[in-house]
């Protein structure tokens, strides 16, 4: 008999960090929304769900890094946008976002979720944050539970 282990999307009793930059505040700021409408359909109380907001993108896998070192953060969640065009050090950013991130959920041995769009223009980030469609917002918040919920049950 083969062992299976999945996650739930059940979020009822997770608690959720949620790490989101200012840069680019017009789309972070819709990743963020539904990013907390999706959690809390999922069961995730508002109580048991802290925002934190920093500059940049550059600066998140700080942020993220104490909410995760936390007993009472089950997962983190990070929100960003990093648009090419903007400025040349793009890749610097989005690379160094995407490292730091990796490495805070295997140092802190708990799911942090990358929701940082990089993309080449505006419009395809906003392809990826709209109010009613497409919100990789959502998307982080459904990985974040599912994440929680595996983790639960390996440790079992
Ligand atoms: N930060 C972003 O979140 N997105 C960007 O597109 C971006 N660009 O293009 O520069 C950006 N830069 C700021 C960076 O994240 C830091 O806040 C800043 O360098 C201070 O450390």
């Amino acid at each position: 008999m083969v062992k299976e282990y999945i996650g739930k999307l059940n979020g009822k009793g997770k608690r959720i960090g949620i790490v989101v930059s200012r840069f680019n505040e017009y789309i972070t700021k819709r990743l963020l929304e539904g990013c907390l409408d999706e959690l809390v359909k999922a069961g995730v109380k508002k109580k048991d769900i802290s925002v934190c907001w920093v500059p940049g993108a550059f600066e998140i896998s700080l942020a993220a890094q104490e909410l995760a070192k936390k007993k009472t953060i089950d997962a983190v969640i990070c929100l960003g946008a990093v648009i090419r065009g903007e400025t040349y050090h793009y890749e610097l950013v989005a690379q160094a976002a995407a490292q730091g991130i990796a490495k805070v959920a295997l140092d802190c041995s708990k799911p942090v979720i990358f929701e940082v769009l990089a993309t080449d223009t505006v419009d395809q980030a906003n392809k990826r944050s709209e109010e009613v469609g497409d919100n990789k917002g959502r998307d982080a918040a459904l990985a974040a539970i599912e994440m929680t919920d595996l983790l639960i049950n390996i440790k079992k």
